[in-house]
């Protein structure tokens, strides 16, 4: 019996969703920029993957550019990595999608970028590209023309002929219908591989890899999602998928990890999961959403102060986490023992406190007030220099 392996007639990498020149204003813009240049340093590692698996093609599903009319930085960027690759052989396609369709000004027009494209690289430019792949295989490429759309792009893909043993691929780039959303863009039949008779369908639009619909692996239609992920809500993000499809016309498909960046979400409620947290390994290619959501004591705030800290870095200490967005709202001081504590205080720094718990109260100044409380018992706890000068050796 054979191996399955020796009846592969077509090995194909799919990817889509670069959104290459995507900007992240809610974050510093020092990330934003490291989360602008990770956008571009995937694509090494996706064409890396491509190489290493030898495959036939690859096929970029639309959404490379974040816009129609990307920045000179993002074309170059581009054509940088895709000349650097010594290919002859291995055509790469590029689906224009509905963030970067094929519109008159669009990049995919644009002579000196198309010029600087390497010989091996094909722009879907026209509305069905037909192009024959190795072994007798043959792809179907639709690209998005617009912005929005309510036709389904595949319908453009002729059917199977009858008696056409071909392994026949499409390329598109919409959305699947799949989830009940009936306010969809570009809507894809969940069914569109039946119905034309295709043996895969490589689409792009979502951001997470996945099957559609999930249940049906022959024949396979798969979002690869995002190869680096852009959001919080973007679930199982940071693939490419490695395709490889026998004689017999069974696709098997792989998923495999390219991203570098993770995107978690975390609401810490307690001292030890705080303590936790500061110990993880893995938070250096995180972009982390913290959320504090605790009552701490005057003690075990300046803990989670100096945790944050480490967390966040210093002008002098790098941090532990790649990009950090914090929420300290709901971090609040325990003020019950705070009237023993005042007891011993000299009366002008006890009206301090009595003013302080006062704002404490107002919730657009309770976490202001509470840390200013703090920062009043630590210093009076530890005399710093103008408290030693008192009774000091001059
Ligand atoms: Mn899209």
């Amino acid at each position: 019996m054979k191996r399955t392996e020796d009846d592969i007639v077509l090995k194909l990498l799919h990817t889509a969703d670069w959104h290459l020149g995507r900007r992240f204003p809610r974050f510093s813009p020092e990330a934003a920029r490291t989360l602008s240049r990770a956008r571009r340093d995937v694509l090494e590692r996706i064409f890396h993957e491509a190489e290493r698996n030898q495959v036939d093609a690859v096929l970029c599903a639309g959404d490379l550019f974040d816009t129609a009319q990307p920045d000179e930085d993002f074309k170059s960027a581009l054509l940088q990595v895709l000349n650097g690759l010594k290919w002859k052989h291995r055509p790469v396609f590029l689906l224009p999608g509905n963030h970067d369709p094929l519109v008159p000004e669009s990049v995919w027009k644009d002579p000196s970028f198309r010029k600087a494209l390497p010989d091996f690289v094909r722009v879907v430019d026209r509305e069905l590209l037909e192009v024959p792949l190795p072994n007798d295989c043959v792809l179907y490429a639709v690209p998005c023309l617009s912005r929005a759309g309510q036709s389904d792009p595949t319908a453009a893909i002729p059917l199977r002929a009858a008696g056409d043993a071909r392994v026949r691929i499409g390329l598109v780039h919409g959305s699947t219908f799949d989830a009940g959303d009936w306010k969809t863009n570009f809507p894809i039949s969940k069914d569109a591989a039946l119905e034309r008779g295709l043996d895969y369908l490589a689409i792009g639009d979502t951001h997470g890899f996945r099957f559609v619909p999930p249940d049906r692996k022959q024949p396979p239609t798969i979002y690869p999602g995002t190869p680096e992920p852009t959001a919080f809500d973007e679930h199982d993000a940071g693939h490419v998928a490695l395709v490889f499809i026998n004689r017999a016309r069974q696709a098997m498909v792989q998923k495999r990890p390219v991203g570098q960046w993770k995107w978690e979400e975390l609401t810490v409620k307690s001292m030890d999961e705080l303590r936790l947290l500061a110990r993880r390994t893995d938070l250096a290619a995180r972009v982390l959403r913290l959320t504090l959501d605790l009552r701490v004591s005057t003690v075990e705030y300046q803990e989670a102060e100096a945790l944050l800290g480490t967390l966040e870095g210093s002008a002098s200490t790098h941090a532990r986490v790649g990009v950090l967005e914090l929420d300290r709202e709901k971090l609040s001081l325990d003020l019950t023992h705070l009237d023993a504590l005042a007891a011993g205080l000299p009366a002008v720094l006890q009206a301090a406190v009595k003013r302080l718990r006062l704002e404490a109260q107002k919730p657009e100044q309770r976490a202001a007030a509470e840390r200013a409380l703090f920062h009043l018992f630590s210093l009076s706890k530890h005399p710093g220099p103008l408290a030693g000068a008192k009774g000091g050796a001059a």
